[in-house]
């Protein structure tokens, strides 16, 4: 009784950790207009972590910085070649233009913190 109770919640582990790194997908965040996105950065998660932006058109993206580890001091967009340093606290505005429809992933320069940038 109880091996099969560990069995049951060893499964559900499993699967939550599956959700967690292959499944989920945050809810995308549409870009209006020329408003600057606003990112935070906090607790290991870009909010809003994905961002559905017109593709061939300059979208700016605020980064709000929140995590003092040096983990969250950069975002890389390497795809697209921009980089930029995220001082704690100070709002930092980043302008890139994905050329064109597809995904654009941004990250730490560690990869923990991910994020994307939808085009359409
Ligand atoms: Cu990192």
């Amino acid at each position: 009784m109880t091996a099969w109770a560990v069995n049951v919640i060893g499964l559900a582990l499993i699967g939550l950790i599956v959700w967690w790194f292959w499944l989920y997908r945050p809810k995308a965040e549409r870009a209006a207009g020329t408003q600057p996105i606003e990112i935070t950065v906090a607790d290991g998660v870009y909010t809003p972590a994905r961002i559905e932006v017109a593709a061939g058109k300059p979208v700016t993206l605020r980064f709000i910085r929140k995590d003092p580890s040096p983990c969250a001091e950069k975002a890389l967009f390497d795809s697209l070649g921009v980089s930029a340093d995220l001082p704690i606290g100070k709002p930092t505005d980043v302008i890139v233009t994905p050329p064109q429809p597809g995904e654009y992933e941004f990250t730490c320069q560690m990869r923990m913190y991910r994020g994307a940038l939808v085009a359409r």
